[in-house]
């Protein structure tokens, strides 16, 4: 039907407004190259109109990703507990107290039950995390076997184990990993004030690490821990201008633990954790973007923005690490209500 009626004009003055408001954003807004992302730049579009700025989004997902489905990852706890990191958001780190008790390395056999469990449910990715600063050579050997055991099921194998070197990945990668999960958290000028035990440059470390092991990153951040939005652009540019940029790129809204230095924090805006996924989409056409953390607070209507702004991955399972998530029948009813196909291979 022709919007150029009389009998229809608002429709077609609405139209043409948008179009050119979009066609004005989308001049302003920067468009580098990949590799090229400023902190400024990523700013500037941090700022764009909201609507603009999730035009802008959608269109980027849409040309790159036109099955447009959705990533249903589940998370397990594999070693829970006692780090002795201070990441200041941790509810694991053994130094603050969070009522979260030290557990050993799970056995196979649980992990296996998990994992198809997992599987039955929907998930096509597993991830396993264990909560050290750096895994030990002999971590790594009980590591690769809970890793062969969930690829021997068909899923993708995903891992986060701390700070790794180069002949660790290595063994990760024969065992069957996929992808390891390191997240640089919020830009390097914020970092000291979150965690003091390491370095955003041991991060980097070891995401070299696992490039140059052929394992798939996995790398995002957290948003609502007191950062500025500067912080924010910043985060995003450092993610942005890795090479290659991550293949998955997990954020996280804060999950205040009382215990944990951050548990004050002031909550994030939604719309302002939409703008964050945009950002993302816009600077990473071809990652999986995850909204990982802070899903249960979230509400239907502000997880459909992001789902808009270009977040094709979530974690699926009632439980993340030690904290709640959304119910996987919540997630099955959302995904049905809003017609979104779901990842069906691992492949
Ligand atoms: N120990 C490993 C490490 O630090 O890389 C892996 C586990 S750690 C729990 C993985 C990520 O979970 C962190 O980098 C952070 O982004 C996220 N995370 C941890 N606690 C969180 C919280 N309370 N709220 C939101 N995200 C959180
Ligand atoms: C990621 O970026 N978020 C996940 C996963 N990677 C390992 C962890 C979220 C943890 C939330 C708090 C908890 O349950 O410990
Ligand atoms: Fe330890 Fe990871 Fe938690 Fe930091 S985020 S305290 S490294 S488990």
């Amino acid at each position: 039907m022709s919007h150029d009626n009389v009998l229809n004009p608002p429709a077609n003055a609405a139209e043409q407004a948008l179009t050119f408001h979009a066609a004005v954003a989308a001049q302003r807004a920067p468009r580098p190259e990949a590799g090229e992302w400023s902190e400024a730049s990523v700013q500037q579009l941090l700022e764009l109109p909201f609507l603009d700025l999730l035009h802008r989004a959608q269109a980027v997902h849409r040309a790159h990703w036109p099955e447009g489905d959705m990533e249903l990852a589940t998370l397990l706890s594999v070693k829970t507990g006692g780090c002795p990191e201070n990441c200041g958001y941790c509810p694991q780190a053994a130094e603050f107290d969070t009522g979260v008790s030290a557990q050993k390395l799970m056995e196979v056999d649980e992990v296996k039950a998990a994992a198809q469990a997992a599987k039955d449910a929907g998930a096509t990715r597993f991830c396993m995390g264990a909560a050290w600063r750096a895994p030990k050579d002999r971590d790594i050997e009980k590591m690769a076997a809970l890793i062969e055991t969930v690829k021997g099921l068909g899923l993708q194998t995903c891992a986060t184990l701390g700070m790794l070197q180069d002949h660790q990945a290595v063994a990760l990668k024969q065992a069957g990993l996929d992808y390891y999960n390191h997240n640089l958290d919020t830009a390097p000028e914020y970092y000291t004030d979150v965690v003091s035990t390491r370095s955003y440059q041991d991060r980097l470390d070891t995401l070299a690490a696992v490039r140059s092991a052929g394992i798939s990153v996995c790398c995002g951040g957290i948003v609502g821990m007191g950062e500025a939005p500067v912080h924010r652009a910043g985060l995003i540019a450092q993610l942005a201008n890795l090479d290659p940029y991550p293949e998955s790129v997990p954020i996280n809204s804060l999950v205040a633990v009382p215990g944990t230095p951050l548990a004050d924090s002031e909550p994030v805006d939604p719309l302002d954790f939409v703008r964050v996924i945009a950002a993302c989409r816009i600077t990473m056409p071809r990652a999986r973007v995850r909204m990982s953390a802070g899903r249960q607070q979230m509400g239907e209507a502000v997880q459909a923005l992001c789902f808009v702004a270009g977040a094709n991955s979530i974690f699926y399972g009632d439980k993340l690490l030690v904290t709640g998530n959304p119910e996987v029948e919540a997630d099955n009813r959302l995904l049905r209500k809003l017609g979104m196909p779901i990842r069906r291979s691992a492949g």
